[in-house]
């Protein structure tokens, strides 16, 4: 298998080769691209050496098998062409492809077979956000249909990139020594002590296009009419994204069925204990894990048919590296790459 990671030297070019190696995914030949600044850069897979080569428009993917691609959504809608040329399937991270029709937006442990009807020879990975909601939310959706969702997200500094969570440290540091930060830079305001109910840009009917997201994304992963009003927020937790989700059922579910689902559902841990009330999921320990972690769920007080629940996840590894591999692992599965 000759596999390309684009983005080589991101948060998420970094994780696809911790992931690849932890996994023991096939690779016989492993192409590194960056964009120039990147180029010439070295990382160590499986013990040995790749160099970062600048992403251009030439024949680089010629025999490549799989590309994951992670470099921002204008280097995606640029370089779609190159990648896929010469029939490389391209996993695609941002959030250029994600919505349109001949492009299949994949949770493996959802929609894997959407996967295999890509015209465009692109496969979306979804925003982290909605990833780790819908992998919660569809054991539930099994037992009741979803028809409404709310949620609220906690957002740490990962899901802008390794530059924003080395930001945010310089900020804490800054403050500790002199009061003020001097560098604001990947937020719109200060990260460190505070919290910004903003993330990406705003759209014309006043949610974010981050907002927008998880209700277009979770419709299409889920093959559902449901819809999600979100408020998404950045905090200052370095890495791992949390979300408080309120849910409206077609039917009352009971607590006990929701938690048995959540149980058997892969990709999920739920972290709940009766007799522990100090039991419950939290960015620092759910980061650097695969799951997405669950606990408080509850029935809402203001609707019968409603309940809530409290998750989080690790925003590089499912949110976005890890999710794209298992994506690449299915199509291996099926003997779906050429
Ligand atoms: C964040 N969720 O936390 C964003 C990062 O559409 O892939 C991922 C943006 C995307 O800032």
């Amino acid at each position: 298998m000759r596999v390309a990671i684009v983005g080589a030297s991101g948060a998420v070019g970094q994780e696809f080769l911790r992931i690849l190696a932890e996994r023991d995914f096939p690779i016989d030949d492993l192409l590194l691209f960056g964009s120039k600044r990147s180029a010439g850069r070295q990382y160590t897979f499986r013990g040995k050496a790749y160099t970062v080569k600048e992403l251009q428009h030439n024949d680089d993917f010629r025999g490549v098998d799989i590309a994951f691609v992670s470099a921002g959504g204008g280097t995606s809608a640029e370089f779609a062409e190159t990648i896929t040329k010469y029939d490389a399937v391209m996993i695609d991270n941002s959030s250029q492809w994600r919505m349109d029709p001949e492009v299949p937006l994949v949770v493996p442990e959802i929609n894997p077979e959407d996967a295999l009807d890509r015209p465009k020879g692109i496969i979306a990975n979804p925003n982290c956000t909605t990833i780790m909601m819908v992998v919660v939310l569809n054991p539930i959706e099994k037992l009741s249909h979803i028809r409404k969702i709310h949620i609220a997200s906690y957002q740490s500094a990962s899901g802008a990139g390794a530059a924003a969570m080395r930001e945010l440290e310089q900020q804490y540091k800054e403050m500790v020594e002199t009061g003020h930060v001097s560098t604001i830079v990947k937020f719109p305001h200060q990260l460190a002590y505070n919290v910004i109910p903003q993330i990406d840009k705003m759209t014309p009917n006043d949610y974010t296009k981050e907002e927008m997201k998880m209700f277009n994304e979770t419709r299409k992963i889920m093959h559902s009419d449901v819809r999600t009003s979100a408020t998404c927020v950045r905090v200052s937790s370095l890495r791992s994204h949390s979300e408080s989700v309120w849910f409206e059922t077609e039917q009352p579910l009971e607590v006990s069925a929701i938690q048995a689902a959540l149980r058997k559902a892969p990709g999920v841990t739920l972290v709940q204990d009766p007799n522990d009330q100090y039991v419950y999921p939290m960015p620092l320990e759910s980061a650097g894990k695969d799951d997405v972690y669950v606990g408080r769920v509850r029935k809402d007080l203001a609707d019968d048919n409603s309940c809530t629940l409290w998750l989080t996840g690790d925003q590089i590894r499912k949110g976005a590296a890890l999710n794209a591999v298992q994506i690449a692992e299915y199509l291996i599965k099926v003997g779906n790459v050429k």
